[in-house]
């Protein structure tokens, strides 16, 4: 029987890496009684982290679906990974529930891409709850942390817990709300109920009014009675946070120890309290007209199971043995077993109702992204939001003759993961393989390998130069030749001058008094187009050119096509090498959030890159740059941010235009590109 939609709960569970998402989704799970051991990342023995790769890496790289039993309620967790390099996952989960659990570090506080999933729940309106977790390393400090996530994500984070004790000397938390304290469980499933130490009494007293002011400010009612100074009962006040929490109008902040399963009976309250369930909010995502939709938001190749479908059941209910229509490819889709995942276990079940996350496994056509229906419908696609790749790198397969599965490999890859892009790049001529990081794309060629039998070596790859010219110039060339019967005969003068936007092609015919029979005149034409695919400074394509033919000659015999294509292309390279040619190199934007103390270094290094800074906007701790650089400066970006922001720091990128290439550098260029075809017809 499926679910009723009132009695789910849907929550991805986000944050950077390494603070313990996936530990605490296993406490979770072990402390609701969904499994009956807790694992560890150590031991490669927890229900998310079930990938081979995830293990050796002890890193989460793919979001992974879990669901457990509380207070009669279904919880759907979306364990997702933190590194920048397979954040897609975080965004893709984001979009299909309707509440968020922020893990920090009770070190760190808030990092990199905590600040960057925020904002796409802010995007979403999602309810969001905190956990600072790791209180029990050297260094915690969870009122530090609370200060930074009040500065940096939201004023309306108040603490609901607050431990007792710190470092390796923390010994359980304090409940602000029901004002009780239990001890950590040490393991176990339960904390043992404690007194509030004396010692916290003053402290606790201060977080109490901080958590009633947050809260009375939600609600105009309990605010009143609160300023007549009347005594608040504990379950009205639990129930007015709760409403707040399901509003997106107060962020709780509790803490705790994952590993230890320190926190996790007051988290799993809070969640199945706070967020709404998907009868209340209604779908994330609504398909007019369709009274079944499921939204397709992650794709595994399970090794022993194939391909298997992770979606959100929109409307509608998704049955076993149906048929289904994907809105994308307009095929039908058979569904066998309908599927609920527990990490890497499948349980099949008869049916996944509204609002419900489950999974199907061997569809044919459908990949991440995808709708799927009861019917065919003309609606539009919705979109995820994937962030575009940064890290790009020239692709070749070992093997001779491999191509086409190197090809064939990737599209898969790309089909589960829409951040690994493949592209030609039709200037250079190179395969490209694109991703979020370095070591998002060393995962997707240890994939190639291990699932596709491909080996490929990942090379930097070429710039995508072009060429241009910077004045008019004027050439006349003869293509003459005289060889027992008929000859060869072309003749054309020609102008070349700048367009104004640097980009295009223009040609002219002012041929009069037809010098030049009108067709002969293509060919000329043709020539000049195939000289400008390899300019003669770099080989790069030549661009942003108008070129006039104003005067040539003919012979009624000896005359054709081929002659003045020849002649065309003749006189354009003469004519090309008087017009102060120039290469063009693409410039990129960067905006890259560091934290303040690596601002100078990561400056520092901004400017031996040619780079040019439009800006800086410090927030709490940390710092965005935006800045323009060169591409060819910044094709191995990736590895030198994380070294000079020890993995603190995060980028995006995009193309803006292109520019010259100031001459010191560009005589470099020219000169390799001359040793380069030496070599080559060498
Ligand atoms: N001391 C301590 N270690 C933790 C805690 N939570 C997680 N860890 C460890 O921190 C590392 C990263 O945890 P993991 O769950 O993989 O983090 P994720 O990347 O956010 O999923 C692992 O070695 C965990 O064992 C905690 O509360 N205390
Ligand atoms: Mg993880």
């Amino acid at each position: 029987m499926a679910h009723e939609p009132g009695k789910i709960r849907n929550v991805a569970v986000v944050g950077h890496r390494g603070t313990g998402k996936t530990s605490l989704v296993e406490a979770m799970l072990f402390q609701a009684g969904a499994t009956n051991r807790l694992g560890t990342i150590d031991a490669g023995s927890t229900v998310s982290d079930w990938d081979e790769d995830e293990q050796r890496r002890q890193m989460s790289l793919s979001g992974s679906l879990a669901h457990s039993e509380w207070q009669d309620r279904k919880i759907n967790l979306i364990d997702t990974p933190g590194d920048a390099g397979f954040i897609g996952d975080a965004i893709a989960a984001l979009r299909v529930v309707e509440g968020a659990l922020f893990v920090v570090s009770g070190v760190m506080g808030v990092e990199v891409q905590t600040g960057r999933l925020w904002q796409r729940a802010e995007q979403g309106k999602l309810s969001r709850v905190v956990f600072v977790n790791m209180l029990d390393r050297e260094r915690a400090d969870f009122l530090r942390v609370l200060g930074a996530l009040q500065e940096q994500l939201s004023e309306h984070c108040v603490a609901v817990h607050l431990p007792i004790g710190s470092e390796h000397e923390l010994t359980g938390i304090v409940d602000l709300l029901h004002m009780c304290a239990y001890e950590s469980p040490e393991g176990q499933k339960e904390g043992k109920a404690v007194e509030i130490p004396a010692e916290l009494q003053a402290q606790v007293e201060e977080y109490r009014t901080k958590l009633l002011d947050a809260v009375v400010e939600t609600d105009e009612a309990l605010m009143e009675r609160y300023l007549e100074g009347e005594e608040l009962g504990v379950e009205e006040v639990a129930h007015a946070l709760k409403d707040a929490v399901t509003r997106g109008e107060v962020f709780p902040v509790a803490c705790g120890v994952a590993t230890k399963n320190l926190g996790t009976t007051a988290l799993l309250d809070l969640l199945v309290e706070g967020v709404p369930s998907p009868q209340k909010k209604g779908a994330p995502i609504t398909i007019d007209g369709a009274d079944m939709a499921a939204f397709v938001f992650k794709t595994i190749a399970d090794p022993f199971a194939g391909r298997i479908t992770v979606f959100r059941v929109l409307a509608g209910t998704v049955k076993a043995d149906s048929t289904l229509v994907n809105v994308r490819e307009h095929g039908k889709e058979r569904v066998g077993q309908v599927l609920e995942l527990q990490g890497k276990e499948h349980k099949p079940t008869n049916e996944l109702g509204p609002g419900d996350i489950g999974a199907v496994a061997k569809l044919k056509d459908t990949r991440t992204g995808d709708l799927l229906l009861d019917a065919e419908r003309d609606v539009e696609l919705p979109e995820i939001g994937f962030p575009e790749p940064v890290m790009s790198f020239a692709v070749t397969p070992k093997a001779k003759g491999d191509e086409e599965k190197m090809a064939s490999g990737l599209r898969r890859l790309n089909e589960e993961d829409p951040t690994i892009q493949m592209r030609r790049d039709p200037q250079t001529g190179e395969e490209l393989l694109a991703g979020l990081s370095q070591i998002h794309v060393e995962v997707a060629v240890e994939r190639l390998k291990r699932r596709f039998g491909v080996e490929v070596d990942l090379h930097q790859p070429r710039v995508p130069y072009l060429e241009t010219i910077r004045k008019e110039a004027r050439a006349r060339h003869r293509y003459k030749k005289q060889t027992g019967g008929r000859g060869q005969f072309g003749d054309c003068d020609i102008v070349i001058e700048p367009l104004p936007e640097r980009e295009g092609y223009e040609f002219v015919d002012k041929i009069v008094g037809g010098v030049i029979p009108q067709s002969y005149r293509p060919a000329v034409d043709k020539g000049i187009q195939e000289a400008m695919q390899h300019g003669e400074l770099a080989g790069a394509p030549v661009q942003g050119v108008r070129v006039k033919l104003v005067d040539g000659q003919h012979h009624n015999v000896d005359s054709s096509e081929m002659a003045f294509k020849i002649a065309g292309s003749m006189a354009f390279k003469d004519a090309y090498a008087k017009a102060d040619p120039v290469l063009l190199e693409p410039i990129m934007e960067l905006e890259i959030t560091v934290p303040d103390d690596s601002v100078g270094a990561v400056n520092g290094d901004l400017n031996s890159r040619r780079g040019r800074l439009l800006g800086m906007e410090p927030r709490g701790g940390m710092t965005t740059i935006k800045a323009e650089v060169p591409m060819a400066e910044i094709l191995t970006y990736s590895q030198s941010l994380t070294s000079l922001t020890g993995g603190r720091g995060d980028y995006a990128m995009h193309f803006v235009r292109y520019e010259e290439v100031p001459a010191h550098i560009s005589q470099r260029i020219v000169d390799d590109s001359k040793k380069e075809k030496e070599a080559a017809t060498a």
